[in-house]
């Protein structure tokens, strides 16, 4: 599934074109390639199934006419570990427990229906990998090569973190809650996936530990039985399979939370050697826009053509989506449709007269309530983390 038909937009346009003055952000060399299939009739294939991107253990990303809806379905939901699901014995909910220890007052031990006792909140939000986009970046960078569809939007079922924290009574100095799941790499001396989130964001009444998802239980590939949800965080944040939760005052120690998933604070170049200090956790999500509709590649008739997308951010709102169909020369308003719900996407319309019959290109745009707009083209990092550039698709115009 990686046909490449190059570049969409030629540099020159990008230059002409692009705002922002992110001129680290311009070079041919760091445009987005079109990778998407060529498909005279969008969804006709793979209707039902993910893009595996790596096999085993399955790293796989929805194709891209399941975004036409505002909840992703769980089977349609991008699947992504490091190691796989742990054996599914060591999570049925039965035996299962949630450890809480650390720097707190009464050290917990939970079943699942310990937990259900909590308050029970229901939270919609965007769940997204930090790597997807990451095969649009140039010169390319090591990881899954996600295109579109390393991201989702479901509906989150479960407890308030703050409240399981609270019967535990956080001491000081606790700055960080560690995360542990049950999963375990095939290899003993590969690091275990552990992260851990500032314990401010760990007391945000959003951020839950969730056992449905939209309104089921929650599969085995996306954390049976017990996940967090962080909403507005990126998705290496949300521990799935979760069994150990520990207060700390650093930060999770090993590669996952101290060489992985860092993001420089400064722009860098490919080969610039990188002080650790100025490699910061990947936390929030960064404004970004999916187009749903029409499908990269599809013969459209000439006339009228609803484009369909989604826009999302991190903890802040959509406030506008722009369209582009002249590569960037102008840019007009979307029309957002549906709800308005804080941590999930955003639906949008853009009625477009198509013109005459040929090759169009179709831009989307998005901007948040913070002043965050999307690039044409994301910084180039070397983990190929947080790629937000304007979204494109590639259509055909017939005559009739
Ligand atoms: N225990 C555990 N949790 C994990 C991971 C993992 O490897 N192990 N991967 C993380 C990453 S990098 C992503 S993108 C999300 C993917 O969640 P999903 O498979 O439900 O879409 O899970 C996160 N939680
Ligand atoms: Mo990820």
């Amino acid at each position: 599934m990686t046909d490449r038909n190059g570049l969409l937009i030629s540099r020159r346009s990008l230059l002409a074109h692009a705002v922002g003055g992110l001129a680290f952000a311009l070079t041919a060399n760091r445009l987005r390639a079109a990778t998407a299939p060529l498909e005279t009739e969008p969804g006709a294939h793979e209707a039902n199934s993910l893009l595996t991107r790596v096999a085993r253990p399955l790293d796989a990303e929805t194709p891209p006419q399941a975004f036409t809806a505002w909840l992703t379905p769980n089977d349609r939901f991008f699947v992504r570990s490091h190691f796989g699901p742990p054996a599914p014995e060591l999570v049925a909910p039965a035996a299962w427990r949630l450890h809480l220890a650390g720097l707190v007052e009464r050290p917990l031990s939970l079943s699942l229906d310990d937990l259900r006792r909590f308050d029970e909140v229901t939270i919609t939000a965007v769940l997204q990998c930090s790597g997807n986009g990451r095969a649009f970046y140039r010169p390319k960078t090591p990881g899954v090569q996600w295109e579109r569809g390393a991201v989702g939007n479901a509906q989150w079922t479960g407890v308030r973190l703050r409240d399981v924290l609270d019967r535990a009574g956080v001491r000081p100095p606790a700055r960080h809650l560690q995360m542990g799941g049950a999963d375990r790499p095939a290899v003993s001396d590969t690091p275990l996936f552990l992260r851990s989130i500032p314990i401010e964001k760990a007391l945000h009444p959003d951020t839950i530990l969730a056992y449905r998802m939209n309104g089921e239980p929650l599969p085995l590939l996306h954390g049976a039985p017990v996940r967090l949800i962080a909403p507005g965080w990126m998705a290496d944040s949300c521990v799935k399979w979760l069994t150990d939760l520990t207060l700390q005052a650093e930060e999770a120690q090993g590669y996952y939370m101290q060489t992985a998933y860092r993001y420089p604070s400064r722009p860098v170049g490919p080969g610039d050697a990188i002080a650790q200090q100025d490699l910061k956790p990947v936390e929030a999500m960064v404004v970004n826009s999916l187009i749903a509709h029409p499908q990269q590649g599809a013969t459209l008739s000439r006339g009228h053509v609803m484009i369909q997308g989604l826009a999302w951010t991190g903890e802040g709102r959509i406030v506008t989506v722009e369209v582009s169909t002249d590569e960037g020369r102008t840019w007009e308003a979307a029309k957002l449709v549906g709800d308005d719900v804080p941590y999930a996407w955003r639906q949008w319309q853009f009625l477009w007269r198509t013109g005459g019959p040929g090759s169009r290109t179709i831009l989307s745009r998005a901007t948040d309530d913070r002043g965050q707009v999307q690039p044409m083209a994301s910084p180039w990092n070397p983990g190929g983390f947080l790629w937000n550039g304007v979204d494109q698709v590639q259509v055909q115009v017939r005559e009739a």
